[in-house]
């Protein structure tokens, strides 16, 4: 049932009188903007019967993008208030600015139709006046729908769209003569520095000033620029009679001496602030103020990127905005804690992908000194319509307008892997490929046009994936800079490909400033191993491609820079890799905690001293053992100076030298636990282990379940039970291990298992990967009585067609798809025609148990009666 709010109204009426009580009365002839975030009343169209109280930012997808169905809610939602309007309101213009809704809004006010809004990243402002009813409560409602919309981009990508008002919502009071609002710059006043040098900064500040009064006016207004000291460096002012009703554009121009330039290790900033005053009475009228900063920058095909005279290698990461249980509806201070962790890390560059991101993400950028490239979501396929051009051409003004003041943006992007879904569709004719190609060069050139004729001052953008197409269609021609997303070692060949594909690109395009805009592998801290694969999911890997990465981009100085994708891990309800539904190729995990390769960043860009040691399964390490049975590990160390001395338990020292801000470490340790102390210079890191040996599982059985992640070279670690699930051998006499079978592989390109989503388990990881076709797993362990867990799922998604099958003793009738087998231990039968499909569906994590009496060792056998036995995983415990 719909809940009438009470409380909404006493507050806003409450938050007037405040306003009113607090306010003298020449503070009050000014602007008024408040957020009303609180308190909305929300229904979403697919369950209209249930409203609920919420708060802004909001958004309905938070919960239902990350379930095993693999999408979520895309329809309409709305949000109810009412609010009061104080009788002194009468003469003034009220406003209000939403900082982003995804992705079309309406807004009604008293029943009215206020105004709409396509495009769920960029802000927007409505006016309300001609609307309001004042001395009483006003209705406020506003309608948004996250349908797919072939008309707005973006059409598709690997991202979620949550849909909501995620951002914050302001009710401005203004005076009737204002600076303008309700513009695309929403309420943004522009700010140029055509020509920065060290001597002298030009500046230009442009603004439209309303006369929405029905008289004359003659107005002085004023600018003062504050120095990053915040003293007064200059007042200019012009007087000007405003007509009834009119738009005026004001423009003041000049310089500054000797400005103090804004850095990634200065970001020194100005302010602007413009007032209007009345002339005859003295009062002021509006006043906005924005920051800026003075920099000057250029890219070279042939050196990179200078900022203020000096290359700088632009090296960071891209950014998503949303996080575990918000969504992307995000309070400001986590995105402020994520632009913080980029700034820790070292870089000194973001590309805020693929959407304009909230406002105070470039506050942040500016005051925090991150250069960034900022973009607007066409990504992957455009619509042939005019609607659709003219939406993405309104975006990118919007985007542009709106961020137009901040020192650290100096691209404009507007595409993404513009080609990647007409690459792909196989469906395609030659024609209608020739068609896409001729709109969508047609839309870069448009776009691209917009975005000069916008600002001039800034580099053009676009981003492409690994294809020619980009080149042979021209459409690689038309921004200032290319940023190549370049997957070599993980969709593409191997990670030493991709020096020789910037080499190649260089050559063949001497002119063509390049960034590498995304690289990266999933990768998942739960999985751990020293002989990392690609498709394994494990930070080793990710380690190791970052490192070649970094090292290929560092060799060559054409290389303008590089962003790795992702700064975090992201929600993407069409993914199924080892944690479904997000995208794990983050530098940290969805919810921020760390993985090691963040700490590698770390070494490599850091000026301060810095030494880190990588961690694996909260330090349980299961190694194999030398003939001493001392435990054998591979340790990297992370630093920026010359040498790492590690201490083991407080005593053994090796000294080693740190080479591309990392050293590895062989280490020896006997069973049991350790403490490593990492010290570099001044500073130190400190790591407490515990070493266990691979081949004595049979004897640790007595003490501890044995956990073996059957069919993978992996180790994996439970964080809820806090089992490490070692990785899988062969067996041989005396240890343990699979007799047969090879390591399943659902696709060539993968190395091991399949990466689908595996429903009833968040240790998707231990099901996905298994042994096939295996004959027998054996421990052997002492006699006794053990509790066996076999780990198990069909990962053939085509197997329920055989659902209805029943087993006859006709195995030459069995579809080909199925998969049924016997599971006997020491020669008893406990799984009679075990057939996961039929019982289970696939795909899905099943666990079964048994006792087993053993002796001369445990044999638990397989055979097969349709298709070949798998398993994943196999947990052994000691019955008392
Ligand atoms: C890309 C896309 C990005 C994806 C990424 C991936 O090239 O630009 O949106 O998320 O690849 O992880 O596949």
């Amino acid at each position: 049932m719909r809940k009438k709010s009470f409380g909404t109204k006493r507050i806003v009426s409450f938050l007037g009188l405040l306003l009113f009580a607090l306010l003298d009365g020449s503070v009050y002839a000014q602007r008024q903007e408040f957020t009303i975030n609180s308190s909305w009343q929300f229904t979403l169209d697919c369950e209209p019967s249930m409203s609920e109280t919420v708060n802004l930012p909001h958004t309905w997808n938070a919960q239902d993008a990350f379930t095993d169905k693999g999408h979520y809610y895309r329809g309409k939602g709305t949000y109810e208030k009412e609010l009061f309007i104080p009788n002194e309101w009468q003469n003034k213009r009220l406003f209000i600015r939403f900082e982003g809704a995804n992705q079309s809004t309406r807004l009604w006010l008293n029943k009215q139709l206020v105004g709409e809004h396509h495009g769920g990243y960029t802000g927007f402002v409505f006016e309300l006046s001609d609307y309001i009813r004042t001395g009483e409560d006003n209705e406020l409602m506003i309608e948004v729908d996250n349908r797919h919309n072939p008309d707005i981009p973006p059409l598709e990508a690997d991202f979620n769209f949550y849909g909501g008002v995620y951002r914050d919502v302001s009710l401005i009071v203004s005076n009737s003569v204002h600076f303008d609002l309700a513009s695309e710059a929403a309420g943004n006043f522009l700010i140029q520095t055509p020509e920065v040098t060290a001597d002298k900064a030009e500046f230009q500040v442009e603004s439209v000033l309303v006369n929405g009064s029905k008289s004359k006016r003659g107005v002085q207004i004023k600018l003062n620029i504050f120095n990053p000291q915040g003293e007064i460096l200059k007042t200019l002012s012009q007087e000007r009679k405003l007509s009834a009703g009119s738009q005026n554009s004001i423009r003041f121009s000049d310089f500054i001496q000797n400005p103090a330039l804004w850095s990634p290790e200065h970001p020194h900033l100005y302010k602007a602030e413009l007032t209007v005053t009345d002339k005859k009475t003295g009062q002021q009228l509006d006043e906005m103020s924005s920051s800026f900063g003075c920099r000057w920058f250029s890219i070279d095909a042939e050196e990179g990127f200078f900022l203020n005279g000096k290359p700088l290698k632009l090296i960071g990461v891209n950014r998503h905005q949303d996080y575990p249980v918000l969504g992307n509806a995000l309070p400001n201070a986590l995105h402020r804690k994520d632009y913080e962790l980029i700034k820790e890390m070292g870089s000194n560059f973001v590309r805020i992908a693929h959407y304009p991101h909230d406002p105070d993400v470039y506050r942040l950028c500016d005051e925090l000194g991150l250069l960034a490239w900022s973009e607007i979501p066409i990504i992957n396929e455009i619509t042939n319509s005019t609607t659709f051009t003219n939406n993405c051409l309104q975006m990118q003004r919007e985007h542009i307008m709106q961020f137009f003041n901040h020192p650290s943006v100096v691209m404009w992007g507007y595409m993404n892997e513009i080609f990647l879904r007409m690459v792909f569709n196989r469906k395609l004719t030659d024609d209608d490929k020739e068609q896409i190609i001729a709109t969508t060069v047609e839309l870069a050139q448009q776009l691209d046009d917009e975005t000069r004729r916008l600002d001039p001052d800034r580099l053009t953008a676009m981003a492409l994936h690994n294809n020619q197409v980009y080149n042979t269609t021209g459409i690689a021609d038309i921004p200032d800079v290319i940023g190549w997303n370049l997957y070599f070692g993980w969709y593409d060949a191997t990670l030493d490909d991709l020096g020789a594909f910037l080499d190649k690109e260089h050559k063949r395009y001497p002119k063509r400033p390049i960034l590498i805009t995304e690289y990266g592998p999933g990768a998942d801290t739960r999985i751990h191993t020293e002989n990392p694969k690609p498709w394994d999911y494990s930070e080793a890997y990710q380690l190791k491609s970052h490192q070649s990465y970094y090292r290929q981009v560092m060799e060559r100085p054409f290389v303008a820079g590089m962003t790795a994708w992702n700064f975090a891990d992201f929600g993407s309800a069409g993914r199924q890799d080892t944690r479904p539904r997000i995208n794990q190729k983050g530098l940290l995990n969805f919810d921020r905690t760390d993985k090691n390769v963040y700490h590698y960043y770390q070494a490599l860009l850091l000026e301060t001293p810095f030494v880190y040691m990588e961690r694996h399964n909260p330090g349980q390490y299961f190694c194999d053992a030398d003939s001493d049975g001392n435990g054998q590990l591979l340790l990297h160390v992370f630093s920026n100076q010359p040498n790492v001395e590690l201490l083991v338990d407080d005593s053994q020292i090796l000294n080693q030298a740190v080479k591309d801000g990392i050293t590895e470490f062989q280490l020896t340790l006997p069973i049991g636990h350790h403490i490593l102390k990492a010290k570099a210079g001044a500073v130190s890191d400190q790591y407490n282990l515990d070493v266990y040996s691979r081949s004595s599982l049979n004897q640790l059985i007595d003490k501890q379940a044995v956990c073996v992640n059957v069919g993978s070279h992996c180790d994996y670690y439970d964080p809820l039970t806090k089992e490490i699930w070692v990785h899988d051998q062969s067996y041989t006499k005396g240890e343990w291990g699979h007799v047969g079978g090879t390591v399943y592989q659902r696709n060539k390109q993968k190395f091991q298992g399949t990466a689908i989503n595996i429903t009833g388990t968040d240790n998707d990881p231990l099901f996905q990967t298994m042994q096939e076709g295996l004959s027998e797993y054996r421990f052997d362990v002492a006699d006794g009585s053990y509790r066996v867990t076999l780990l198990l799922t069909e990962p053939n998604l085509k197997a329920s067609s055989s659902l209805i099958y029943n087993l006859t003793d006709e195995t030459d009738e069995l579809a080909a798809d199925l998969r049924i087998f016997d599971v006997l231990v020491n020669g008893h039968m406990v799984l009679y025609n075990l057939n996961m499909a039929r019982d289970f569906g696939a795909a899905h994590a099943v666990a079964i148990s048994f006792e087993a009496k053993v002796q001369n060792g445990l044999v638990i056998g397989f055979e097969n009666k349709a298709g070949q036995a798998v398993l994943s995983g196999i947990k052994v415990e000691k019955i008392r």
